[in-house]
């Protein structure tokens, strides 16, 4: 019911969407979710920041701007056996996927070896591996998908429209370019984006547009709320309405009904009311672990008891030889 996988949405009919009375929404979504998908089942990754700050792109939202006065310290690429160890320590704690963020505006080749290394040693533990590192050409992406790498995330972000009122250092046309690199060398696509930054609804319709009616949907979509930085631009933005957000997830979820929608950044500032309606709605991933990129995550424990109340357990991919089937978050009291 309602599941159809289609690419040619207009906007109005995802305007129109937002606009039904959101328990005609929520039920649409759902529905869609059930169709495609376990709805008690969500996907956990952890992050990890590789490469922190000094990035000499200029999106308003994001600490690690050289040209926002955050704070924070710049850190060098860490040395592989130090990430290695931090998916060890992820992977213990239930997470199935780990995804490296590095502040780059785009990876060296030389960079993009060291990386490579990190891949190969998170593959060994029998853990997705993830990576978001900025644009890249056609052959960092055949060199990445030679090396087993299973996802790679490169958000738009926000619609065409808006996107010039957030990042004037690379065009939205950029960013659709390194997602078809990443497609057309068979890996994984993971793109989103973020809510919260002062755009209007026709914005969000047409952010989800944008990702419904590529040639094919990500695997991996995105939903993160902003998180307000201290320096950034964007800090005291006016917030958005979290059942605004709740929407804009059910909306992803009816464009979009085979692919993980994660319910990313922000859940820190979010009541477990609100998450559960997200899980309703269609979200089906989160990020897992106490810390994103350079900031805050929800503490793991607050994780397992929200996974507790709502009967949520960790979705184990298929072949998964991560272990996780004994560790992961909810684990425990699902066996119980
Ligand atoms: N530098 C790379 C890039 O921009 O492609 C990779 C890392 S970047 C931090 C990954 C994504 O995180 C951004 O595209 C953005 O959607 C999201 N993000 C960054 N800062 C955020 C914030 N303060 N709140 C919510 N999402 C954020
Ligand atoms: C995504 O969409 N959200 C993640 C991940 N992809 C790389 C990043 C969120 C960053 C939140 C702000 C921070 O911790 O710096
Ligand atoms: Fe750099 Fe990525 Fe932050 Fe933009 S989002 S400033 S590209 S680290």
């Amino acid at each position: 019911m309602h599941a159809e996988i289609r690419h040619d949405w207009a906007l109005d009919a995802i305007e129109a969407l937002f606009e039904l009375p959101f328990n005609d929404l929520l039920f649409r979504a759902h529905c869609a979710h059930r169709a495609h998908f376990d709805p008690n089942a969500v996907q956990v990754s952890t992050l990890l920041s590789v490469k922190t700050g000094a990035c000499p792109e200029d999106c308003a939202y994001c600490s690690q701007s050289a040209r926002n006065d955050t704070s924070l310290e710049r850190e060098r690429l860490m040395p592989v056996e130090e990430v290695i160890e931090a998916a060890r320590s992820a992977r213990e704690n239930g997470a199935t996927r780990f995804c490296m963020g590095a502040a780059w505006r785009n990876p060296t080749d030389r960079n993009l070896e060291k990386v490579i290394e990190m891949i190969e040693g998170v593959k060994s533990l029998g853990m997705e591996a993830c990576v978001t590192l900025g644009m890249l050409s056609r052959a960092q992406a055949e060199r990445l998908a030679e090396h087993g790498l299973d996802y790679y995330n490169h958000n738009i972000d926000t619609s065409p429209e808006f996107y010039g009122e957030v990042i004037s250092t690379r065009t939205f046309e950029d960013r659709l370019e390194t997602l078809e690199h990443v497609r057309d060398a068979g890996i994984n696509v993971c793109s989103g984006g973020i809510l919260g930054m002062g755009e209007s609804r026709r914005d969000r319709a047409s952010f989800l547009r944008q990702l419904a009616n590529l040639p094919r949907h990500p695997e991996s979509v995105p939903i993160n709320m902003l998180v307000q930085v201290p320096g950034t631009p964007l800090y005291g933005a006016d917030r958005l309405e979290p059942l605004e957000f709740v929407r804009t997830v059910a909306v992803a979820r009816i464009l979009m009904p085979a692919s993980h929608v994660r319910l990313s950044a922000g859940r820190h500032e979010m009541n477990d009311e609100t998450q559960a309606l997200c899980f309703f709605a269609g979200a089906n991933s989160i990020f897992y672990g106490d810390r994103l990129l350079t900031t805050d995550n929800n503490e793991e424990n607050a994780d397992q008891r929200l996974f507790d109340k709502l009967g949520i357990h960790p979705l184990i991919p298929e072949g998964c030889g991560c272990g996780s089937r004994e560790t992961a978050p909810a684990a425990a009291s699902a066996k119980a």
